[in-house]
C-alpha cells in the first residue's frame, strides 16, 4: 500500500484511539456505503462497523466524502471505520422520493460552488434551493456560470443581472471549462487545505471544470444526450480530489432534484432581505398574504422585492415545515415500537 502524508486536523489527531491499530483518516470516496479512506497508512476500502450500522437513526449518522474517522484495518487493504468524528460542516438534502429522510452530500466543506449552464439549466429558483442547504450547513456559496463559450456578450449580460437582482452579494464567477476563460477567477478562490464541493444538474461540466483545475483527467466526463441534450449522468459517486496546492475538491453526482430537510435557518440567510422586510410589518405573526400594513406586500408592489421570490420563499419554507412534522412523525412512531418492544420483552422474562 503506498503510504501517504495526511495533514490531520489537530484537534483530530490527538483523539485516544479505541485499539493500537486505530487509526484517523478521511473518507475520499463513498459508493453505496462502501468507502475510499485515506489514512497515513494509504486508503483502505471500508465498510461501517456493525454497531454504527444499527444506531445510525438516519442516513446522516453514517460517513459521506469529506468526513474524518476512525477506523481499525482488517489488513493491509481493507478496514472498518468505527467512528465518525465531529463535523464541522455538512451539506445535507432530502433522499429523492422520501418525506422524512435526509442525505449527507459531503462533510467538512469549506465552501460550495453552484455549477449552473445557461439555456435550458438556468434556473435561479433552483439556485435558491441550492444556496438554502448550502447556509444550513454553514458553508459559503458561490455561484459558477460555465459554458461561457456558448453565449453571447448580450446573454451573459442578462443572466448575470437576473442573478445580482435576486441575489446581490452572491459571489459569481463567469467561465468556460472548455475554452478556459475565466477559470483563473475560480483557482484564486482555492485556499490550501480547504475542501469544496461541485454542485449542480447532470451535464453543466463539475467534473470538467475539476479536471481542468487539477490540470489533468482526474475524472471521466461525458457529452450530453444527443436526444434531450441533457447530461447523461456520468460521474455516479462522490469523490475528493486533492490538488497540489494542497486544497481539496470533491465532485458529486448531477442532482435531479434539490429536496430540503429542515433548513429554516438556511432559507433565513438565502432570503435576508425577505426577513428584513418583514420586520416592517404591521404585525409580528403577518402571514404577508392579506393583513393590512404589510411590508412584504407594499415591497413586492414597489417593484423592491421580485414577486418570484418572495414565492420560492414561501414554497421553501412550506418544504422545511413538511419535513420537520414527517420527521417528528416518524422518529414518534419509532419511539412506540422501542416502548413495546420493551415492554414484550419484560413481560417474556417475568412469565
Ligand atoms: N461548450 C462547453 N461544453 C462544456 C463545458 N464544460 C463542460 N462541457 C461539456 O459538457 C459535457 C458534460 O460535462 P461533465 O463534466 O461530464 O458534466 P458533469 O456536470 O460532471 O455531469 P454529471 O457527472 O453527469 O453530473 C461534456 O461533454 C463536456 O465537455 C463548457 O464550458 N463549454
Ligand atoms: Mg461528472
Amino acid at each position: 500500500m503506498k503510504k501517504q502524508k495526511l495533514h490531520i486536523p489537530r484537534e483530530y489527531a490527538e483523539i485516544p484511539l479505541p485499539a493500537v491499530a486505530a487509526c484517523v483518516g478521511r473518507v475520499i470516496a463513498e459508493h453505496r456505503q462502501r468507502y475510499n479512506v485515506q489514512s497515513e497508512q494509504g486508503v483502505y476500502a471500508a465498510g461501517v462497523s456493525g454497531k454504527m450500522l444499527f444506531l445510525a437513526d438516519s442516513g446522516e449518522a453514517l460517513p459521506a466524502v469529506g468526513d474524518w474517522v476512525v477506523l481499525i484495518p482488517s489488513d493491509s487493504a481493507t478496514a472498518v471505520i468505527e467512528t465518525v468524528l465531529p463535523r464541522k460542516s455538512a451539506l445535507i438534502r432530502r433522499l429523492s422520493g422520501r418525506t422524512d429522510s435526509g442525505q449527507l452530500i459531503a462533510a467538512n466543506l469549506n465552501a460550495a460552488f453552484i455549477v449552473m449552464a445557461g439555456g435550458e439549466d438556468f434556473n435561479i429558483n433552483r439556485m435558491e434551493r441550492y444556496l438554502s442547504i448550502i447556509h444550513e450547513g454553514g458553508i459559503k456559496p458561490y455561484l459558477v456560470l460555465n459554458k461561457s463559450d456558448l453565449f453571447d456578450a448580450e446573454t451573459r449580460k442578462n443572466y448575470i443581472a437576473a442573478i445580482g437582482e435576486r441575489h446581490p452579494d452572491l459571489p459569481l464567477i463567469t467561465l468556460s471549462a472548455k475554452s478556459g476563460e475565466g477559470v483563473i477567477d475560480i483557482i484564486k478562490t482555492l485556499i490550501p487545505g480547504n475542501t469544496y464541493c461541485f454542485l449542480g444538474s447532470s451535464g453543466v461540466g463539475k467534473s470538467t471544470l475539476i479536471n481542468l483545475i487539477a490540470g489533468e483527467e482526474r475524472l471521466p466526463t461525458r457529452p450530453l444526450s444527443d436526444a434531450s441534450s441533457k447530461g447523461v449522468h456520468t460521474t455516479t459517486f462522490r469523490e475528493l480530489v486533492e490538488l497540489n496546492n494542497g486544497s481539496y475538491l470533491i465532485d458529486t453526482p448531477g442532482l435531479r432534484e434539490v429536496g430540503l430537510t429542515a433548513a429554516d435557518a438556511g432559507i433565513e440567510q438565502t432570503f435576508g432581505d425577505i426577513v428584513a422586510i418583514a420586520e416592517h410589518c404591521r404585525f409580528r405573526d403577518c402571514s404577508h398574504l392579506n393583513e393590512p400594513g404589510c411590508a412584504v406586500r407594499a415591497a413586492i408592489s414597489d417593484g423592491r422585492l421580485s414577486p418570484d421570490k418572495f414565492e420560492n420563499y414561501l414554497r421553501l419554507r412550506k418544504e422545511s415545515e413538511h419535513y420537520q412534522m414527517e420527521d417528528y412523525r416518524r422518529r414518534r412512531q419509532e419511539r412506540q415500537f422501542t416502548n413495546i418492544l420493551r415492554e414484550y420483552k419484560r413481560i417474556k422474562k417475568k412469565t
